[in-house]
């Protein structure tokens, strides 16, 4: 039986928005009717797509009002999207406020619909639901769901721990997963785009046609991803080795870090690409990826990177482990540890049958743990479950 979900989600910032809109679409793509509900339109959603409605949410300012009231203009669009497009079930991605206001749609409406989902990601539990502000308004959002994932046992446990949520809470873990028909190595690798960024310097634009080493990284640029520890760890490999590092995405760190990249004179080997849509292709052109974060529940970066078959050097935080097999599939340090991530990353440099091998490993653990397949069934069989009442 096809079912009619609502998705909340972030529309354009980071992997909680992605995942949501991948599950979105691959659900609409097995008949299922999928409402997202949102502040704008998803960066990952094609247009053009059956089964997809978009219903649009306006947060309206008033003078009186801080600031303008997102969560209660999510949980009043909820309200009229979930009566009139006849929702089962609402799946929110992130606690608050989306879980909030999803818990307020459903005392509105007052008959026990929709059922609601929600997917717990990382910072709304690391970061922003254990920030005594929030933890109240968090923890009671969590307890309100209808059922709760997480994308790893890493934030299973500190959900747990840092919100003291009861241990008889029922918490699944199921994975980020990727497309790996469109996460995968290109047959034939062509550097001219990657050469045309480096038009500052004709040397660096040889380099690239010759034996440099592509280091990439992809990330919101924001304090947790430690972009200084990216530039830093590029800084000690440039120093001895030929290689250029490109870095995708934006976020408030990108001009701290640009500023990093001229004072130690790397800026001609460093390109900022900014927001990509096509981050894939970027992949494809790279050879080492870099994940240094402070902390991170899953890593999606990194599983797009090894779905991709790159080898991943990163830290051992949080989730990460449970995506990047420590010396298999990548290298993992303590978080801060520069040093040694640069010696890992000169390490597969100076080896290039081990990085190839790890590459493909990389890209066969994707395959056995992390394929789209079965883990959009593991949230369709979630989400009917919770359709038909259990
Ligand atoms: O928690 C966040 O920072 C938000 C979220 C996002 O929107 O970027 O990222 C998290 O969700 C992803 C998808 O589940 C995970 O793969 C990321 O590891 C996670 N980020 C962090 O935990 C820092």
């Amino acid at each position: 039986m096809p079912s009619n979900i609502g998705v909340v989600c972030f529309p354009t910032v980071g992997g909680s928005g992605i995942l949501a809109t991948e599950l979105g679409v691959a659900l609409a793509k097995r008949g299922h009717r999928v409402h997202f509900v949102c502040t704008g339109m998803p960066t990952r959603l094609e247009p053009g797509l059956d089964n997809i409605f978009f219903h649009g949410v306006e947060a309206k300012d008033y003078p009186v009002f801080p600031s303008a009231p997102y969560a209660l203009a999510l949980a009043s669009r909820l309200v009229e999207v979930v009566q009139y497009e006849q929702l089962d079930i609402v799946h929110v991605h992130y606690a608050i406020p989306h879980a909030t206001s999803a818990y307020l749609a459903k005392a509105i409406l007052g008959n026990g619909r929709p059922k609601i989902l929600l997917t717990l990601h990382g910072t709304d539990v690391t970061l922003v639901g254990s920030d005594p502000s929030y933890l109240a308004i968090t923890r009671f959002s969590i307890l309100q769901s209808d059922f709760v994932t997480v994308p790893s046992e890493s934030l299973r446990d500190q959900t747990y721990n840092k919100l003291s949520i009861p241990p008889e809470f029922p918490i699944e873990v199921v994975p980020n997963f990727v497309d790996m028909d469109r996460f995968r190595p290109a047959a034939v690798i062509d550097r001219s785009h990657l050469a045309a960024l480096f038009y500052r310097c004709p040397k660096v634009v040889t380099d690239i046609y010759g034996d440099a080493t592509v280091l990439i990284h992809v990330s919101n640029f924001r304090p947790v991803k430690r972009i200084a520890d990216v530039l830093d760890i590029f800084r000690r490999v440039a120093s001895v080795r030929n290689a250029v590092l490109v870095l995708v995405g934006d976020g408030p760190d990108r001009s701290r870090a640009e500023a990093f990249a001229r004072q130690h004179d790397l800026w001609h080997r460093v390109a900022f690409l900014g927001k990509q849509e096509h981050v894939g292709s970027w992949l494809t052109l790279a050879d080492i990826f870099l994940f240094p974060s402070e902390n991170e529940s899953f890593g999606l970066a990194a599983l797009e990177a090894q779905s991709t078959g790159l080898p991943v050097v990163g830290s051992d935080a949080g989730g990460i482990r449970e995506v990047v097999e420590d010396s298999v599939t990548g290298f993992l340090h303590s978080v801060g540890d520069t040093a040694a991530m640069a010696q890992s990353v000169i390490d597969l440099i100076d080896d290039k049958n081990r990085r190839h091998q790890m590459g493909l490993a990389a890209r066969s653990r994707v395959n056995e743990r992390f394929r789209l397949d079965g883990l959009v069934t593991r949230y369709e069989r979630i989400i009917e479950d919770l359709a038909a009442g259990h």
